[in-house]
């Protein structure tokens, strides 16, 4: 009980999230989190899902802008509805649970790897997910090393335009166009949706034989059976927007023709939900700045679905 010197209303706890359940106002209230959540659907000791914001672009080469990436994505959540039809899920009800921003390193894309690295690692825990929301590809090394401390054999489905094999680019090694190579130092990688590499990449493509999967013609799925076949049974999902088509996703840094459909994504990640395990992901490269807002919206739903998938699927297997 507090005292009497402590009974000013200035002495009260402030509610972070308006006012309780109580007051019959808490609908009015937008959180500032995925999906806007109430405070029960949202509270991290029962979230399945975390979602850690990394508003970072520092090694860009071509358009910048994907530091606004997670903000935009939180804000075109809220007007998201909960409900997945195709799932006939209430991904509210999974428990999502937003952290806030991790602070940029500005030592270095190395030192900022390192960070994401830490951050995920401290949020892991037994059944729940953790997504990163980007900021620039080069952050999935980091959120790929603290997954394989806790799954040693997982490997990683990396869908994305690029190749991003090359051992370095413009002199850095960690930056966004090597986060495929830095990934493929420690741990098994497919890459589907890729449609622009050098001849590096080629090359080390052939001499490691990098599984790949470039786009199907006319909008035919991908050969789900054929990539699961290089997954093992636990995988990390990393998203580059870049994979769709600019048509539908304009709003990256390196838009590249000849994309994938949304349909052509949702139904490959459905697939390894299905059969595999997805126990972590990514999604990168929304600079909002670069394209119309529905861009920025349909990051937002990929991420609910990548949510949604992960954690309802696995129950059901
Ligand atoms: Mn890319």
């Amino acid at each position: 009980m507090a005292d009497s010197s402590a009974e000013s209303r200035h002495d009260q706890p402030v509610p972070h999230h308006g006012p309780g359940p109580d007051s019959g106002l808490d609908t009015y209230w937008l959180h500032p989190n995925f999906l806007a959540l109430t405070p029960d659907q949202s509270a991290l000791e029962s979230a399945s899902v975390t979602l850690i914001p990394v508003p970072y672009d520092s090694t860009t080469s071509y358009r910048g802008g994907a530091r606004d990436g997670p903000a935009g994505i939180i804000a075109a959540s809220a007007q998201m509805e909960d409900y997945d039809p195709e799932l006939d899920l209430d991904v509210a009800a999974l428990g999502i649970h937003t952290l806030p921003s991790l602070e940029p390193h500005m030592g270095g894309p190395d030192r900022m790897v390192q960070r994401v690295r830490r951050a995920v690692a401290a949020c892991m825990a037994p059944g729940r997910v953790v997504g990163v929301l980007g900021g620039e590809h080069s952050l999935t090394a980091g959120s790929v090393e603290a997954h394989l401390e806790v799954f040693p054999s997982m490997s990683v489905l990396y869908l994305d335009a690029h190749a991003d094999l090359r051992d370095e680019y413009q002199g850095a090694q960690w930056g966004h166009a090597s986060a495929a190579r830095r990934v493929h130092d420690i741990c098994p990688l497919a890459l589907a949706g890729v449609r622009s590499l050098s001849l590096e990449e080629r090359d080390f493509i052939r001499d490691n034989n990098v599984p790949l999967w470039p786009c199907p013609p006319d909008g035919d799925l991908l050969p789900a059976d054929e990539i699961l076949a290089a997954l093992s049974e636990n995988v990390y999902v990393s998203v580059d927007l870049d994979v769709f088509d600019p048509s539908l996703m304009s709003a990256v840094g390196t838009p590249e023709p000849g994309g994938l459909n949304w349909r052509q994504v949702t139904s490959l990640l459905r697939s390894v939900a299905e059969n595999r395990r997805i126990v972590g992901f990514d999604v990168c490269e929304l600079a909002p700045s670069e394209g119309p807002t529905a861009c920025t919206y349909t990051a937002a739903r990929l991420v609910a679905k990548l949510a949604a998938y992960s954690v309802a699927l696995r129950q059901s297997r």
